[in-house]
């Protein structure tokens, strides 16, 4: 038997060398096509295209088999129950499918459909297997956490039609849900429109359990007689097994896909469902110029050297798509854990021209299949963008409120090699003066890719590392990935197999498979003893070496298995509850993820800090747990250009705490590449640098002058802005807002901005950056959609009325506006790292709107703790009035019983500036404004402060200061202008 000797394991080392010293060699990477499968080599995605072919041949006299028993009906309680018929077969069989449709009451209708349990005698005639053998339903179980309450006002309609049933729901009854019987379809309309159609086109589909029958292999000369006669029939050479890649998915349950048409009537835009390296607005799969030639794919998959512009699968899914056109905006979740394809279509809209102007002239037609699962979809109507992030977020959970240092800046590269390293990485960034929060250490810090161990001979001290790192309060993020190696004497694997905890190969045997570290088992995070045991691990005295500052990384959570199917894992895999891997594939990532986080929460008694973990592979709800990243992408500008799209994508999506590797993974990215990368990646959520193995050190600090004073700036821009970036941080976490917003959501109403995706604005602040994605670029274009002024963050040259706007950028310039109307937060002195910038006093930057007005908020908390739950933080509304000539500042936060406390403490920190963009010319000569606080002694209620005023210059607006107003940031004050 084979066992890994030292040895051996080097020269597993030296290999992966010399593939990955070959790969430096190869001219132009590109993603291994072949590697994974398009949906003509997926059985089901396969059939339910060819489902969909038959259903729209004009000539043929097909109809839908899926009708809804009137008879069956019953409403209670804001449900509607019955039983959809299939009929099957010429001889006419049916299958009886159970139907609910639950009214919520934020106005979101669920409908579900499964298949009624069959016969003892059935099943027994299934090919045998230990799995189970119901549909997958607790897809649910993993994705939702909310905003399953009832809609008590929901009632069947009185207006009643022959074959029709009609529910009324939603806010004042606005909603309805048309459903007609023969056959089965559903209309969802809101204000008497219908927004929403299922199984219009017919392409509805549950392939039924069924048994196998045994058919005689054909002899010689009848084969051509047994095509034809198949021909007539359904294609049935994938429904009992299925290989691909040399790999055999043996398939117990035989075929058992759901699919159903979704169509968007008036909606010529969707956006979402992610992860893919294409355009936020999503394309057509099928047929024309410019199209995919492939439905977009969600199979969670490690990608190597993944291609943009395309609808192959990535690392992540979320089954969300929303469509948007002007004054609408709808949104479907198709929760399903398994494969999933979804074919998007155009066609010209059968609405009425006469309402066209609001609706578009063009219908966007879907096709969603997924491999096994109950079909289980959520409606939401909308009317606005945010209202889809809230009612989405409300189900699948919002951001979990990050610690503060994880928006900060992170260095990570594959690999810092020592905890020398790490030091010496960390004593450059102070020496240059450059800040950052995090240092990664990647898989090599490992003994032998053990996870849980350090390396003996290049981690000898990691506890001397860690206090390092503490004394400018900076974090270590070490990476832990799912994959256990198997080897002697490693008590974390031989804890895995004794208690049981792994994934299961179909025989039922732990599941073996090859990984970094050689062969490995995967823990199965579905069980919850799984996570209890993986709790046990994180504990300080458990995990030696680690600290309070030390936080995680998991990767390779699709899971990536080398030798397995697309990389992954066989499909017939076993899971906690003999659910099939098959069914819970999608699921995976977050299982583990979750875990991590639960781990996090418990290493220590009494410790209260918000856990950190960054996830590759996630579905809906992972938000909940940490951050993404977009995973292996490469050093070229297209990678760079493509991660915009993407990380605005994660942000509608409803899990935006998002970004993709600066710098670029793969590949040495050039010096101005660098530059450009890093001040793009000011405006990622997520903000890290990395790096893969074979690439020389690219440390802000490298490129030298005067690409590292440039990357300087940007970082610094970046701390400089923290209160801003936190405080949409907030917003996210209790709205589902997105923290980088693409054009629509600032401007559903802007038609002309619906597919602008290379532009973003921060939260709410009105900031509106448009990275540079080109080489050799020195301006860029960029749109704004109203006519209020925009001005230069820098200089506050200005920019006014709707449409392009060239702003210069030579490479040491940020494109970044201010859109008027908003008072961004800021913190402007520089410093090493931001938990030293906790107590540092606040600068306001009040950008002036046409009117002459400007509003904005403020949110501070520990960014540590918990204890904002219980009222400990500061919530301040800014608004400066025209009228009154005066800016003000209101509290518009809850309060809890750790709220007093913390006003004791950080509210007493001080707003240090207040400078006013568009500043009114009649401030000329103005030297002084009056300040009054709340609660301040008599004599000090009201103290007159300098102020200087700067007339425009140019196109330079004005701009005006307030030195040191003494206010304090947790209290309620007033400067007059006046
Ligand atoms: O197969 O841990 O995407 O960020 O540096 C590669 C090594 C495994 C993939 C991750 C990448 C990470 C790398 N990992």
């Amino acid at each position: 038997m084979y066992s890994p000797t030292a040895s051996s394991l080097r020269w597993t080392g030296v290999f992966l060398l010399f593939t990955a010293f070959c790969s430096l060699f190869t001219p132009a990477v590109m993603v291994k096509h072949e590697n994974f499968k398009t949906c003509d080599q997926s059985g089901f995605c396969k059939r339910n295209r060819a489902y969909a072919d038959v259903a729209t041949e004009i000539s043929s006299n097909w109809k839908s088999p899926y009708n809804l028993d009137a008879k069956s009906i019953t409403f209670e309680d804001g449900q509607l129950s019955g039983t959809i018929l299939k009929t099957v077969g010429k001889a006419g069989e049916t299958v009886r499918l159970p139907l609910t449709v639950t009214f919520l009451e934020s106005g979101t209708a669920r409908v579900t459909v499964d298949e009624e349990k069959r016969q003892k005698g059935d099943i027994v005639l299934r090919h045998d297997s230990k799995a189970r053998k119901e549909r997958y339903n607790e897809a649910s179980k993993w994705a939702i956490v909310g905003g399953l309450k009832i809609s008590s006002g929901a009632a069947l309609s009185r207006e009643t039609e022959v074959g029709t049933t009609k529910v009324h729901y939603g806010p004042a009854g606005k909603h309805e849900a048309v459903i007609h019987h023969s056959p089965f379809s559903i209309q969802f309309k809101r204000d008497g429109e219908t927004h929403i159609k299922f199984n219009e086109r017919g392409f509805m589909n549950m392939e039924h359990w069924r048994p196998k029958i045994e058919k005689p292999e054909p002899k010689e000369g009848e084969e051509q007689a047994l095509k034809t006669a198949e021909a007539t029939d359904e294609d049935e050479s994938t429904w009992w097994d299925e290989s691909f890649g040399g790999n055999t998915d043996t398939k117990p349950r035989g075929p058992e896909s759901v699919a159903l048409d979704i169509s968007f009537p008036g909606y010529e835009h969707v956006y979402g469902i992610p992860e893919h390296a294409s355009k936020m607005a999503l394309k057509e799969t099928r047929g024309g110029d410019g199209n995919y030639n492939e439905p977009y794919r969600l199979y969670n998959a490690d990608v190597f050297e993944y291609e943009l512009d395309s609808p192959m699968t990535l690392y992540g899914s979320i089954p969300f798509m929303q469509a948007h056109r002007k004054g609408s905006t709808v949104g479907v979740f198709w929760l399903n854990a398994a494969e999933t394809w979804i074919d998007v279509t155009k066609a010209k809209s059968g609405t009425n021209p006469l309402s066209l102007g609001v609706k578009s002239a063009v219908d966007t037609q879907t096709h969603w299949t997924s491999e096994s699962g109950i079909l289980d979809v959520f409606v939401l109507l909308g009317p606005t963008p945010k209202d889809i992030s809230q009612t989405y977020g409300e189900l699948t959970g919002f951001t979990a409120l990050p610690q503060q240092f994880a928006i900060a800046y992170h260095q990570c590269r594959w690999n810092y090699v020592s905890d020398q390293d790490v030091m010496d990485v960390d004593r450059r960034f102070d020496k240059h003066k450059i800040p950052y929060d995090v240092i990664w250490l990647d898989i090599e810090y490992t003994d032998g890719k053990k996870y849980f161990t350090w390396d003996p001979l290049t981690f000898t001290d990691p506890k001397k590392m860690h206090k390092h790192l503490n004394k400018r309060e900076r974090k270590l993020v070490a990476i832990i990935d799912p994959h256990i190696k198997n080897t002697d004497k490693y008590p974390v694997v031989e804890e895995l197999k004794s208690k049981g905890l792994a994934v299961k190969n179909k025989d039922g045997n732990d599941y073996e498979g090859w990984c970094w570290p050689g062969s490995s088992y995967w823990v199965d995070c579905f069980n919850p003893a799984s996570i209890a045991w993986w709790k046990t691990l994180f504990k300080y005295d458990s995990f030696k070496g680690t600290g309070p500052n030390t936080f995680i990384w998991n990767d390779m959570n699709e899971p990536s298995v080398f030798n397995g199917p697309e990389t992954t894992m066989p499909k017939d895999n076993l899971h906690y509850g003999n659910w099939e891997h098959r069914d819970v594939h999608n699921i995976n990532g977050m299982t583990f993820h979750n875990a991590t986080y639960d781990a996090l929460l418990e290493r220590k008694k009494g410790d209260i800090r918000r856990p950190f973990a960054l996830t590759r592979s996630f579905f809906a709800g992972s938000q909940r747990i940490g951050a993404m990243w977009t995973g292996d992408n490469l050093a070229e500008w297209s990678h760079l250009a493509a991660s915009i799209p993407m990380v605005l994508n994660q942000g509608i999506s409803g899990f935006p705490f998002a970004g993709a590797d600066v710098g670029g993974f793969f590949g040495n990215p050039s010096k101005e590449l660098l530059t450009r990368w890093y001040q793009a990646g000011t405006f990622y959520p997520f903000f890290r640098g990395h790096a893969h193995i074979d690439t020389r050190r690219r440390e802000p600090y490298i490129p030298g002058s005067p690409y590292t004073e440039i990357i300087t700036q940007a970082l610094r821009l970046r701390y400089q802005l923290l209160p801003a970036w936190y405080t949409a941080f907030h917003e996210a976490s209790t709205t589902g807002a997105p923290i980088v917003r693409p054009n629509f959501y600032v401007h559903p109403e802007d038609d002309k901005g619906f597919a602008i995706d290379d532009q973003l604005y921060i939260g709410s602040t009105g900031l509106l950056a448009k990275p540079v994605v080109a080489e050799g670029a020195d301006s860029v274009s960029i749109y704004t959609a109203d006519d209020q002024p925009y001005y230069d963050y820098f200089d506050y040259t200005t920019y006014s009325g709707a449409g392009h706007h060239t702003i210069k950028a030579p490479l040491d310039k940020i494109p970044l506006l201010m859109q008027g109307g908003h008072i961004i937060p800021r913190r402007d002195r520089p410093r090493r790292s931001s938990g030293l910038m906790k107590w540092d006093p606040f600068t306001l930057v009040v950008v002036l709107d046409k009117a002459g007005n400007a509003e904005g908020t403020l949110y501070v908390d520990d960014g540590e703790t918990f204890d904002f739950e219980q009222g400990a933080y500061i919530h301040r509304h800014f608004q400066f009035d025209k009228a009154t000539k005066a800016l003000t500042s209101i509290n518009i936060g809850d309060t809890g019983a750790k709220t007093a406390a913390w006003h004791k403490t950080m509210g007493k920190v001080r707003v240090e500036r207040v400078i006013i963009v568009g500043a009114p010319s009649e401030w000329k000569g103005k030297t002084e404004v009056v300040v009054s606080e709340e609660g301040a002694k008599e004599s000090a209620r009201k103290k007159k402060v300098e102020f200087t005023f700067h007339p425009a210059l140019g196109k330079k607006a004005a701009w005006a200061v307030v030195r040191d107003p003494k206010v304090a940031v947790g209290k309620g004050w007033k400067i007059d202008f006046s």
